[in-house]
């Protein structure tokens, strides 16, 4: 690998140098990349894998694609076990790893098994950056951008800024990492940071083992941020030997003088025990302020904090105790590698001793499949989303803790900071040291197999499975209404909502019946109705929304099924980055308001005119937009590259490389 030489580089750029394909690293303008790496699950992947097929593509040209099935695992009817079974057979065919149901969430797996330092890693999930924390400049983008990096094609992206986050001292005892990022979001918040790259630096680093350092940056995708990264070091050499691939060891680090475009300083020794209260991740308070609260239910997991760290240190709190009989327990292993250590050490036995019930390795509870807390109760996890009714439960009250603070409340059933828990308990701050070696078992990996023999594979689509339609052109003149408008961080799980409906995932039509389904019980028709009614008379849907539209989760589904409905334009203040990408590639038009506010001024039901589209697409950095209803004129901005416009302009990313490849 040949780094620049150039003095003072962050670690962001020197890996964006080497994987350089389009472009200027200049902060600000689009650039590709080439990716080495690529990662599916299955809620994203089934339609990630149609798009790719529909590319006209057959085998991934990326060094490793690995495809997981982590979401969707309860198995209530038979779409899910569709799913996988499709998943495996076009892994298969196309030459992807396929990591099987059970095998454990994708970001620990990919963490411990394939992620490597220096390596481009493109996931169509959110929390793809997990493995940032072993160096990987990973991105988190919708399945289609996935689907094309894993035809070879490169990912484009805005250079982004670098925010280096200076790190001094030690974490004191009973003090964990996720106790790190939660400081960061209250200082950060989740609006206001697209465009930006966080970068970790400092004497601090060291002492942080890699599952810490996969924790921090695990949430930089609640910062709304586009790459975290630690530099590889020591402790990185220690994780791949324990996991028997120190071939994939190289040092990396900024060069010293790296010129950061904003630094934050954190000092660990500082730092106690922290809680993103319901219900954002942003809402963040100390365990003091918020202890003797009381829980009914604690669930331990989630791809932020289901390492084996994470769980040694839960089992030790646990061993010999009981949780209160006020509380349920759940914990869920993150892989399947952290269970079976767990079982052969004695530590799983401590968990359910102490009264846990043991889950599958996988997202479970953290994408609201199953164990949704009583109306009213207080659920502490140690997850890294807490958005309104995520849990499945309507006005639900999650809490966001550390796996330490997780298992000193279920042992007392109230918010307890674990340092009072174990000064009461005289419990010892477990030092939980990665083993040397691990037993690797990777018989649930499903390796490629050659492209002659692919060839006579079979791919398994079942009738629950169906290819999306994909947009027409955009019209010459637009006659919209606006069909809802609504207020500022608006996450992608209000407007496409997993829990129960996760199984849908590869069903647009009949998925897209739950377009905004928590505004859905406030007003009838639904959102689809209305939509479907407008898209029969040829009139285009409007969303209109406030700040920060599209947090949370990569799902394209977010716009794939608004654009089934016949929705063309979002009028925001600000569209986050995954999001406003997925809207470009299914062809809806993202907009910001040029004067926020005339977000005032409109109204839902509006009927708004836009003349000539298309032109305006072509170059303008404007549009000027009829209101009909209210009788004015407003403008809003278009913030898109050259690449973007020609991506609307050929009515989505699809049919665009379809054109460039003339299939
Ligand atoms: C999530 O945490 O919201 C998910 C489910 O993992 C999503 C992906 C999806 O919606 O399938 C994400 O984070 O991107
Ligand atoms: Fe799975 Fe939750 Fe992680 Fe999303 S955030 S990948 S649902 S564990």
């Amino acid at each position: 690998m040949v780094w620049s030489m150039e003095l003072g580089q962050t670690l962001v750029y020197k890996i964006l140098t080497d994987h350089l394909a389009e472009g200027k690293l200049v902060s600000g303008k689009e650039i590709g990349i080439r990716i080495d790496q690529t990662l599916t699950q299955d809620a994203t992947g089934t339609t990630a894998f149609l798009l790719f097929e529909s590319m006209g593509a057959e085998r991934v040209k990326t060094q490793l694609s690995v495809s997981y099935v982590d979401h969707n695992m309860a198995g209530f009817g038979p779409e899910n076990h569709n799913d996988h079974l499709y998943l495996q057979s076009i892994a298969t065919k196309s030459g992807c790893f396929h990591s099987r149901p059970g095998n454990g969430i994708c970001h620990q797996v990919h963490l411990e098994r394939f992620a490597k330092p220096g390596a481009t890693l493109l996931g169509s999930d959110s929390h793809t950056p997990t493995a940032g924390g072993i160096a990987s400049l990973a991105i988190g983008a919708g399945g289609l951008d996935v689907a094309a990096a894993m035809a070879g094609g490169p990912f484009y992206l805005k250079c982004p800024k670098v925010l280096g986050v200076k790190l001094s001292g030690e974490l004191p005892q009973w003090v964990s990492a996720k106790d790190v990022i939660l400081k960061l979001l209250s200082i950060l918040t989740t609006k206001g940071n697209v465009g930006w790259a966080i970068e970790y630096f400092g004497d601090g680093v060291a002492s942080l083992r890699v599952p810490q350092r996969a924790t921090i940056t695990n949430m930089g995708a609640e910062l709304g941020v586009t790459i975290s990264i630690f530099p590889s070091d020591e402790q990185t050499r220690k994780f791949l030997a324990a996991y028997g691939r120190q071939d994939n060891y190289q040092p990396l680090q900024a060069d010293v003088g790296a010129r950061y475009d904003r630094v934050i300083k954190m000092d660990l020794c500082q730092l106690g025990p922290l809680a993103a209260c319901p219900s954002s991740p942003d809402n963040v308070k100390t365990v003091t302020e918020i202890a003797g609260t009381k829980v009914g239910q604690v669930v331990i997991g989630s791809c932020t904090n289901s390492s084996f760290t994470d769980l040694m240190t839960v089992a030790h709190v646990l061993r010999g105790r009981k949780i209160s009989n006020k509380v349920e327990l759940a914990i869920a292993p993150g892989s399947r590698e952290v269970l079976n250590v767990l079982a052969s050490n004695g530590a799983l036995s401590d968990m359910i001793f102490s009264g846990a019930r043991i889950l599958d390795s996988a997202c479970g509870p953290c994408i609201g499949q199953g164990f949704s807390p009583a109306d009213g109760a207080v659920s502490l996890r140690t997850f890294n989303r807490n958005f309104s009714g995520r849990s499945g439960t309507k006005d639900d009250r999650v809490y966001l803790v550390s796996p330490e603070t997780a298992a000193a409340s279920a042992i007392t059933g109230q918010i307890t900071d674990p340092r009072e828990l174990a000064e009461s308990l005289d419990i010892e701050y477990p030092k939980v040291e990665l083993p040397s070696k691990f037993v690797i078992d990777d018989s649930m990996i499903d390796k490629p197999i050659s492209e002659q023999d692919a060839r006579k594979a079979e791919v398994l689509r079942a009738p629950t499975i169906i290819v999306p339609q994909m947009p027409a052109a955009l019209p010459k003149k637009l006659q919209a209404k606006v069909l809802i408008k609504c207020g500022d961080k608006i996450t992608t799980d209000h407007i496409m909502p997993a829990g129960k409906f996760l199984k849908l995932r590869s069903n647009v039509p009949e998925y897209a019946k739950v377009v905004f389904n928590c505004f859905n019980e406030q007003t009838r028709p639904t959102f689809a109705q209305r939509a479907l009614q407008l898209k029969q008379k040829g009139i285009a849907g409007v969303i209109v929304a406030g700040q920060s539209y599209g947090q949370g989760s990569s799902r394209e589904h977010a716009a794939l099924c608004p654009m089934y409905l016949g929705v063309r334009l979002v009028i925001a203040k600000s569209i986050e980055r995954i999001h406003k990408a997925n809207l470009i590639n299914f062809c809806i038009v993202p907009a910001e308001f040029s004067a926020p506010d005339d977000y005032k001024r409109i109204k839902a039901q509006d009927e708004l005119e836009i003349d000539n589209l298309p032109e305006a697409l072509r170059d303008a950095d404007e549009i000027k937009i009829i209101n009909r209803t209210g009788s004015f004129e407003f403008s809003v901005k278009l913030v898109l590259s050259e690449r973007e416009r020609e991506i609307l302009l050929s009515a989505g990313l699809l049919n665009y490389i379809r054109k460039q490849l003339g299939t």
